[in-house]
C-alpha cells in the first residue's frame, strides 16, 4: 500500500542507509518557496551523508515513499491546499485520491510499512498547552509508542507543553535520548531546563540500543533529542513573546484541531521578523544530517528493519 521510489527500493535491497522525511514541515510548516528550499535542502544534506533520502506523502492518492524533485515541488507549490494527514485520515485521502502532507505520525506510519529505521523531522507535536482542557495531544506520541522508528527532532516544538510532552511519552515507553546534551532541547533553543535521563554522545552507541530494542521485540520507536546548533539557535526573550501573543491569537480566533500548529508555527516567524523560521530550517537541517549518520550506524552494526 505504499510505494517505494526505484532509488529508495534499490537502497533499501543493497543496504544502502535510507533517511525518511516527512512533507507536513513543507506543505503546512513552511512559506512558500522557503519550504521547497528546505525539502530540497535536507535531501542534499542527507545525500552529503551518505545516506538516501525517502520524503514521504501522498500524491493522487499513491502514498509514497521518496518523491522526485517534481513531486517534492508540487506538494511544496500545494502548501496549505495539501491535506494535513496524520493516520487516522490516510484511508480518506487515498480513496479520494488526494494530495496530502503527512504529519510526523503520518511519516512515522509510512516509515513502518516501508521498512525504514530512520527518520528527521524539525520537532515533533506533543501536549498542547492547556490540553488537560482541550484534549489536545499530538497523535505523534501514539503513533510513536508503535512504529520502531528512530525519530530525529529539536526536541518537542516550543509552543507545547514540554513537561507534560516528557510525561507522556515516559507513559507510552518511548525512551528520550539526549544526544550530546543532559537536557530535553526546546525547538528553536537548547535548552528547557528539563533534564533527560539519558544521554548518549555517539550514534554507534545510540544504534546499539536500538539493535537491543529490536532484539527484545519492543514496539515503540526511539526520541533521538538534537539540540538546535548554537550557531542558529533564536533569541530566547523574543520567540517567547511572540509564542505568547501567537497564542493568545489563536485562542481569540478559536484555532484548534489541525489548524493550530500551523497557525502558531506562521504567525510566531511573521512576528520575529523570520528569526524563528531561520532556526526551524537550520535545526531541521542539522536534525537531517543526523538522521544520515544513525542510519549509517545501523547499517554498520547490521540492524535491518
Ligand atoms: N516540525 C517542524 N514543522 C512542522 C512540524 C514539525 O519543524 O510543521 C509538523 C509535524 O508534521 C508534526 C506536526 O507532526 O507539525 C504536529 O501537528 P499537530 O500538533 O497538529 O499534531
Ligand atoms: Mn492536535
Amino acid at each position: 500500500m505504499i510505494k517505494r521510489s526505484d532509488e529508495v527500493q534499490q537502497a533499501m535491497l543493497d543496504g544502502v542507509p535510507v533517511v525518511a522525511l516527512e512533507s507536513t514541515l513543507i506543505a503546512h510548516g513552511m512559506p512558500w518557496p522557503v519550504n521547497l528550499e528546505t525539502g530540497m535542502q535536507l535531501e542534499e544534506e542527507i545525500r552529503r551523508h551518505g545516506a538516501v533520502p525517502a520524503t514521504i506523502a501522498v500524491l493522487d492518492g499513491q502514498f509514497l515513499a521518496g518523491l522526485n524533485p517534481e513531486q517534492l515541488e508540487r506538494l511544496a507549490r500545494l502548501g496549505t491546499e495539501a491535506v494535513k494527514c496524520s493516520p487516522r485520515d490516510l484511508g480518506a485521502v487515498m480513496t479520494r485520491r488526494q494530495c496530502a502532507a503527512t504529519t510526523v505520525a503520518g511519516t512515522l506510519l509510512g516509515a513502518r510499512l516501508s521498512g525504514i529505521a530512520v527518520f528527521a523531522t524539525g520537532g515533533i507535536g506533543g501536549v498542547h498547552r492547556g490540553a488537560s482542557a482541550s484534549f489536545d495531544v499530538s497523535a505523534d506520541l501514539p503513533e510513536l509508542a508503535r512504529s520502531p522508528v528512530m525519530v530525529v527532532s529539536a526536541g518537542a516544538k516550543s509552543i507545547l507543553d514540554l513537561p507534560a510532552t516528557l510525561e507522556y511519552l515516559e507513559t507510552l515507553g518511548v525512551p528520550v535520548v539526549g544526544f550530546g546534551t543532559d537536557e530535553f532541547p526546546a525547538f528553536y533553543h537548547r535548552n528547557s531546563g528539563l533534564k533527560l535521563s539519558l544521554r548518549m554522545d555517539d550514534t554507534h552507541t545510540v544504534a546499539g540500543m536500538f539493535r537491543v530494542r529490536q532484539q527484545l521485540g519492543l514496539p515503540q520507536g526511539m526520541l533521538i533529542a538534537n539540540p538546535v546548533p548554537e550557531t542558529a539557535e533564536a533569541r530566547f526573550a523574543p520567540i517567547q513573546a511572540a509564542t505568547d501573543q501567537a497564542l493568545r491569537e489563536a485562542a481569540a480566533k478559536d484555532i484548534h484541531g489541525q489548524a493550530l500548529t500551523p497557525f502558531l508555527l506562521a504567525r510566531i516567524a511573521a512576528l520575529s521578523q523570520g528569526e524563528s523560521l531561520q532556526a526551524n530550517v537550520a535545526l531541521a537541517l542539522n536534525n537531517a544530517r543526523l538522521g544520515a549518520e544513525l542510519a549509517t550506524a545501523l547499517a554498520a552494526a547490521g540492524v535491518r528493519s
